[in-house]
């Protein structure tokens, strides 16, 4: 009783048909059946069962296909949950095919993607699916609006294999008049939005609670995004920028403007900028059901300052929850984000995602104009605007205000004992030691997949972005113990602040940015620790970050293990290194080794197959984060009594060296084969 009528689903090259059944069609599409089916015949064609009965999806339904989905936005982000909730509980594989096969011309599409996202990811049945890269389906939201009409000529006009990739302009959201421009190329990388994206994906805010409630996710989602601070503050330094200045003042003029050049094509319409001096107020739309005052937020901000200064939070039963040394940083970030996990969104409301929706509507805070949000209502497309800084940096704050609360680290707290650090080492091929090379790099990626034109066949856009050098850390250790286990714990931070002064420990442990975090065995005597840069614990390498850039080209086995490895969560490989300067931009290497004993974590597995090459900023799928120590640990808490400056910090187990990033300012054209970053790396530029 299956009725065949292929319906093609799938762009690009990749020539798939889904065999639909035919009461599946919509309205639209039924008297096109034979038509469409006609031309899109050949290829793969994927049967799809009809399901005895359509689950109620009228909840998700709400939202129009052509309306713009924000999942800061409660209604938008239930009906996402509400979905999540209904593919999840699809008996079999092949019903939640045919589930998605049926929804997929009715629902929402950025909805349905990232809810089909969320699923894919999380089933049992589905995990090892390779999801296809974020910015190949919706490249609209992570480049130049003009790629687009350019790409569509290209692939009108140019048979495959002679079509040339369609350069990103370098400056294109601004120029120079615009300080804050310097530092575009960090904000409006591909890599480190398709990163945010994928975190929130990981770590959702709301939907069922067995996907929400992820070991310590609040504590991660505060370690995350002060990394991002972290970075993002050492990138300004780098250019002679002041660090970020946290968004205080919700009544003032917002001084930085912020106008992205983006196509919303879902929701046909371009992304609302934000002229410099915007101010925000109250909002009250009633077309997403989202309603409050700034008063509201300033409430929400002077209980949770309270919460932190009293030691507890008051939960909805009325009773006090000790913000503890273990646990409190966990329960604010759920509580501040807020996360369903909140114990009391009543009381603390959800400060950080309506200074979102505040911020991403400060254009149309009413919906007079019938105006979508700006790029603060998306993770995919929030950290191009120089206002998520000052926001975060805002929200990071309270957190520093708690950590502040909890007893500093003791020296025995930090020791290893009869263990030292003796030396560490940076080396390069070509470079001099203890430097860090970091210059231009392009990329091209695949538009046709997001595109909907014809004729088809693979249109790439070409961006440039910021790449280093792959480096060598070389540690040597003395163990003075027995055989033991250690945890490696590699940072950076910049060594003089604005003014050219050295940093004191209480300012510069905020800047720290981890690089690596690995474990080690110690053999008794002398030990030497050699670790590359791209086994990095914070980043995914540029194949996992891009997937698929050539998708005419058979992948290399790495490419292939890394699609298997499906993650996407993790910083870009090529963001790794902050920019740097062409004079040597100077920084201090920080390397710890901790008592391994005191850091393991039982059942954080990594078997390779779990998600877990960048498990510092997104932990390990199906498993509790693989540290037992504070995240940030040891720079995550003010310093014990009479220590001032990093050295003072230090205990034998700890080493500083002194290292420099110079910057040159050349770029590297895109490789023959277009992807790799393990070729791309061995080609420093000469
Ligand atoms: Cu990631 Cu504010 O949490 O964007």
């Amino acid at each position: 009783d299956r009725p065949t009528e292929p319906i093609f689903i799938g762009k690009g090259d990749d020539n798939v048909s889904f065999d639909v059944p035919a009461e599946y069609l919509t309205d639209r599409y039924k008297p096109l059946a034979s038509d469409i089916q006609n031309r899109f015949s050949g290829g793969k064609t994927i049967s799809v069962s009809k399901l005895s009965s359509i689950p109620d999806l009228s909840f998700p339904l709400q939202l129009g296909r052509d309306k713009a989905f924000s999942l800061f936005i409660p209604y938008h982000s239930k009906m996402a949950a509400k979905l999540i909730e209904i593919f999840m509980a699809s008996k079999t594989f092949d019903d939640l095919l045919s589930l998605a096969v049926y929804a997929r011309d009715r629902v929402n599409p950025y909805m349905f993607i990232y809810a089909l996202s969320v699923v894919v990811t999380h089933r049992p049945d589905t995990r090892n699916l390779e999801l296809p890269s974020h910015v190949e389906m919706f490249p609209s939201l992570y480049m130049d609006a003009t790629v687009f009409g350019r790409a569509r000529e290209e692939s009108a006009v140019v048979q495959t294999g002679s079509r040339t990739p369609i350069e990103i302009p370098h400056d294109y959201s601004a120029n120079d008049l615009d300080f804050e421009h310097r530092i575009s190329y960090f904000r409006e990388d591909i890599g480190i939005n398709l990163h945010h994206w994928h975190w929130h994906l990981v770590y959702p805010f709301d939907g069922p609670v067995e996907i929400v409630n992820k070991d310590r996710r609040g504590e991660l989602f505060f370690y995350m995004h002060e990394q991002i601070l972290a970075r993002y503050n050492m990138e300004r330094l780098s250019n002679d920028m002041n660090r970020v200045v946290r968004l205080t003042n919700w009544r003032s003029p917002i001084v930085e403007g912020y106008f992205p050049k983006l196509d919303n094509i879902l929701a046909n319409r371009v992304w609302p900028p934000r002229p410099v001096n915007a101010t925000l107020s109250n909002i009250n739309r009633e077309v997403e059901q989202i309603s409050f005052d700034i008063e509201d937020l300033e409430r929400w901000r002077d209980r949770i300052f309270n919460a932190i200064h009293s030691g507890f939070i008051i939960n909805t039963a009325g009773q006090q929850v000790r913000l503890t040394e273990a646990d409190g940083i966990n329960i604010l970030g759920n509580l501040i984000e807020a996360s369903i996990l909140s114990l009391n969104q009543n009381l603390y409301g959800s400060l950080h995602n309506n200074g979102h929706n505040a911020i991403s509507f400060i254009h149309d805070p009413d919906n007079r104009f019938l105006e979508n949000y700006g790029v603060m209502g998306d993770s995919a497309t929030a950290m191009r605007d120089p206002i998520f800084y000052r926001w975060h940096a805002y929200i990071d704050d309270i957190f520093q205000e708690f950590k502040a609360t909890i007893p500093s680290y003791t020296v025995q707290n930090l020791s290893f004992d009869n263990v030292r650090v003796q030396s560490v080492e940076i080396s390069a091929t070509g470079i001099p030691r203890n430097e860090l090379a970091t210059f231009w790099q392009q990329s091209d990626v695949d538009l046709s997949r997001g595109l909907d034109f014809l004729p088809r066949g693979s249109v790439f856009a070409r961006f440039t972005h910021l790449q280093h050098a792959p480096f060598n850390y070389k540690i040597t250790v003395e163990n003075n113990g027995n055989q033991r286990v250690g945890t490696v714990r590699i940072f950076i931070a910049p060594r003089y602040d604005e003014r050219g002064l050295p940093f004191l420990f209480r300012e510069q442990r905020k800047l720290m940015v981890e690089l690596d975090k690995f474990s080690v065995t110690l053999t008794r005597g002398r030990n030497e620790i050699t670790r590359r840069s791209i086994e990095s614990s914070v980043t995914i390498p540029h194949e996992v970050t891009y997937r698929n850039l050539d998708r005419n080209r058979p992948a290399t086995n790495t490419e292939a293990a890394a699609a298997f490895n499906f993650c996407g969560c993790g910083w870009p490989q090529n963001m790794l290194i902050p920019k740097g300067s062409a004079e040597g931009f100077q920084c201090q290497l920080f390397v710890m080794i901790s008592n391994g004993a005191n850091d393991q974590v039982e059942n954080a597995q990594a078997d390779g197959q779990t998600c877990d090459n960048a498990s510092s900023y997104c932990g390990i799928r199906n498993s509790r984060y693989p540290d037992a120590r504070s995240m940030g640990y040891p720079f995550d808490r003010t310093p014990r009594d009479g220590v001032v400056t990093l050295q003072q910090f230090l205990t034998p187990n700890m080493f500083v060296q002194d290292v420099r990033i110079r910057f040159s300012n050349r770029t590297v054209a895109p490789l023959q084969n277009r992807v790799g970053s393990q070729q791309t790396s061995k080609n420093p530029p000469a």
